[in-house]
């Protein structure tokens, strides 16, 4: 595309040949777990998405550069490196023109995925509106940015460090449609259940993608989100989950937490009172929602050519 933005050849080959591509972000690397795990699941999510059939491509800036699709080094340099910022929207033109090294959001790396044609992205968990908005202003760009490019993302709801009810409202405002994948209710990321409604159920990733087709065709700019329950084998228990929860926002409030640094000071509070227990269940949900991603992005491509 231009200097800016690098693809890697194997990502660029297939958005050449409308072949399946999943796009996958950076900041759950070195924002959202420790080393060596934050590694271990970033490879095996590209090893998943590749044994479905389709070509994962991470996103992040290495050195002012964007690189859609990193290769093993890229991925151990970045779990390991020291200030990597966050990037979404209002963060890249200061990360690159300053050469420095950052981790794209879910709003960063809708960004750049619809920039080079990428239309499905698996992640975690979505950023929303932050309990307590209504003082703070705090609502994730990450709502902005997915009612703006005309992308999928596969998540597993959102952490109930937000205000699920507000971030519903805010999507519907937005345009954006909430997809249960075979559920009637918004998972909240580390429980299958949230006590609120997605807008509507699919079964398959065929349904999911025929329903992408119908939006875009229609020219509704915009994203979709599609809501992926973590696996039964793998949810926590609600109590403990919603005590963590509680007892990590008291902490951030009394310690004055703010701005970008919210969200991950929560996330790893979480982290810290279940004593890791949390870790593994998101590493399961993260491959759960790869795993959904390639499926549907090849069930898209497969309309494409018809
Ligand atoms: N929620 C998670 N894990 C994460 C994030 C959110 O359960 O790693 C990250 C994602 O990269 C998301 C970002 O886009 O946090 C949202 O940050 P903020 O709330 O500052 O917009
Ligand atoms: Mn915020």
């Amino acid at each position: 595309m231009n200097q800016m933005i690098e693809i890697h050849p194997k990502v660029l080959n297939a958005i050449k040949h409308n072949l399946p591509v999943v796009a996958l972000e950076s900041t759950i690397i070195s924002h959202g777990m420790p080393y060596p795990d934050n590694v271990k699941m970033a490879l095996k999510v590209e090893e998943i998405i590749k044994n479905e059939g389709a070509v994962p491509a991470t996103i992040a800036i290495l050195n002012g550069v964007i690189k859609v699709g990193l290769d093993h080094d890229d991925i151990e340099y970045l779990a390991q490196a020291k200030n990597v910022y966050k990037v979404g929207k209002r963060d890249f033109a200061y990360v690159i023109s300053q050469k420095k090294t950052g981790a794209t959001t879910v709003s960063g790396t809708s960004l750049i995925a619809s920039m080079v044609g990428i239309k499905v992205f698996a992640t975690g968990g979505i950023g929303g509106v932050h309990r307590g908005a209504e003082k703070t202003f705090d609502i994730s760009r990450d709502l902005e940015e997915l009612s703006e490019v005309d992308l999928c993302v596969i998540c597993a709801g959102a952490k109930s460090i937000l205000d699920l009810g507000l971030t519903l409202e805010y999507l519907e405002t937005k345009g954006v449609e909430v997809i249960g994948y075979q559920t009637e209710e918004l998972p909240a990321f580390y429980t299958r259940t949230s006590g609120f409604k997605v807008n509507y159920k699919l079964d398959t990733p065929q349904e999911i993608a025929d329903l992408l087709h119908a939006k875009w065709r229609l020219n509704l700019k915009g994203g979709v989100v599609v809501a992926n329950p973590i696996p039964k084998a793998y949810s926590m228990d609600e109590k403990v989950i919603q005590k963590a929860i509680d007892s990590a926002l008291e902490e951030a409030q009394e310690q004055g937490i703010s701005g970008q640094d919210v969200t991950p000071f929560l996330l790893s509070k979480v982290k810290a009172i279940t004593e890791g227990s949390s870790l593994e269940s998101n590493i399961e949900l993260v491959y759960n929602n790869a795993r959904l991603a390639a499926k549907i992005a090849i069930e898209y491509q497969k309309a494409l050519i018809k």
